[in-house]
């Protein structure tokens, strides 16, 4: 496959709702959208996660968009690749810029999943046809019984709940004890520290099946001391950046399950061979979302068809942050799981004049 011709399109638009993190409050979303073209006038879609400031990650849209238009196009314009694995050793001269790096990458898998004309997650090996759909509740105390009741509702059949050290741990505890049926995930996106360890011990009774990154992202021992204390299994999201992260995660007992996110680990290459050595190291798996658009929704769908992804991920329908999404058809969750598609690529049609403010 030739690369003929990569292009970048900004869009922007407004939550339908804010999302309230221990970090920092959402209200609108910008993003980069990828289309690659190959010489025979297949389109391959990727798209970049990162924020309009580097409060997740260090990356931000704008380095995003000076990374991929200055650094990566010029590296991978006119290439011929016999395989999307040779996209992480074009962009290996490039230093960390994960998500910029990831938004391309992605989009030459799409590429070669239709050039092969097969839907991407059987390109990838995914065997799972009917994806589990799952849902964040960033509402802070006061929305919580409310958008919870509301997700239940929706059929959704796991929540997970953004927490702080601050958080009401008897409103928890009252809210998850209604619903016995659901499975309740916790992140606190680093939110305790050495100084908050016994707070965050007190939730190891509200009845979380996970705990997500309760420290920061290089606290390795703070997460191995928790893993060692609460029974709640400690997953990572920011601390595993590369396939290194996890190794060490796995070397020092620091968690029990990993958050996949493509973005952060640079793409579809480093991502799978993360899968590999979590499914030989019996770490369990999750595919975590990024209050993202239509495009990097389908990859993620694909990547939660693996065989040895059970838990179920961030997957929430596309009405969920938006009024319209730029794919069609747009993602619905239907008794609780989301059907891939059978098209060829990421199965979805892609219309980037629909996300506009
Ligand atoms: O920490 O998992 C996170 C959203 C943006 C940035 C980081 C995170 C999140 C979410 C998932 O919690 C939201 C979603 O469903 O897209
Ligand atoms: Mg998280």
């Amino acid at each position: 496959v030739t690369i003929r011709e990569i292009r970048f399109q900004r869009i922007h638009k407004k939550l339908k709702k804010t999302f309230v993190t221990s970090l920092q409050t959402v209200n609108d979303r910008e993003a980069i959208m990828v289309t690659i073209i190959s010489d025979n006038g297949l389109e391959g879609f990727g798209e970049c996660v990162a924020f309009s400031t580097p409060w997740y990650t260090e990356e931000t849209v704008e380095s995003c968009a000076f990374v991929m238009e200055r650094v990566l196009k010029p590296l991978l314009q006119g290439r011929i690749l016999s395989s999307p694995h040779e996209v992480a050793t074009v962009f290996a001269p490039v230093k960390g810029n994960h998500m910029a790096k990831a938004a391309i990458e992605i989009a030459v898998w799409d590429l070669f999943a239709k050039y092969e004309g097969v839907p991407l997650w059987q390109y990838i090996g995914g065997i799972h046809k009917h994806i589990p759909a799952g849902v964040v509740v960033a509402a802070g105390a006061d929305g919580l019984l409310h958008d919870i009741e509301q997700a239940v509702s929706k059929g959704y059949s796991r929540i997970k709940i953004k927490i702080t050290a601050e958080s009401d741990i008897d409103l928890l505890k009252e809210a998850i004890s209604r619903y016995p049926d659901i499975m309740f995930f916790a992140d606190a996106n680093g939110g305790f520290n050495k100084d908050s360890f016994g707070q965050l011990t007190l939730f190891d009774d509200v009845g979380f099946s996970l705990m997500e990154q309760p420290f920061g992202k290089q606290e390795w021992d703070l997460h191995a001391q928790a893993k060692k204390q609460m029974k709640t299994p400690i997953c990572l999201d920011e601390s595993i950046t590369s396939i290194h992260d996890v190794e060490r995660m796995i070397e020092m007992q620091a968690a029990d399950i990993i958050v996949l996110k493509m973005g952060r680990l640079g793409g579809w290459h480093e991502t799978l061979k993360v899968v590999d050595l979590c499914r030989r190291n019996s770490i369990g798996m999750w595919v975590g979302g990024m209050i993202e658009f239509g495009i990097s929704k389908a990859h993620n769908l694909a990547l939660a068809s693996l065989p040895d992804i059970v838990l179920p991920g961030d997957f929430s329908d596309s009405r969920h942050f938006w009024n319209e999404d730029v794919i069609t058809p747009e993602i619905e969750v239907i008794d609780g799981k989301i059907e891939l598609q059978q098209q060829a690529g990421i199965g979805y049609s892609v219309d980037l004049n629909k996300a506009r403010l």
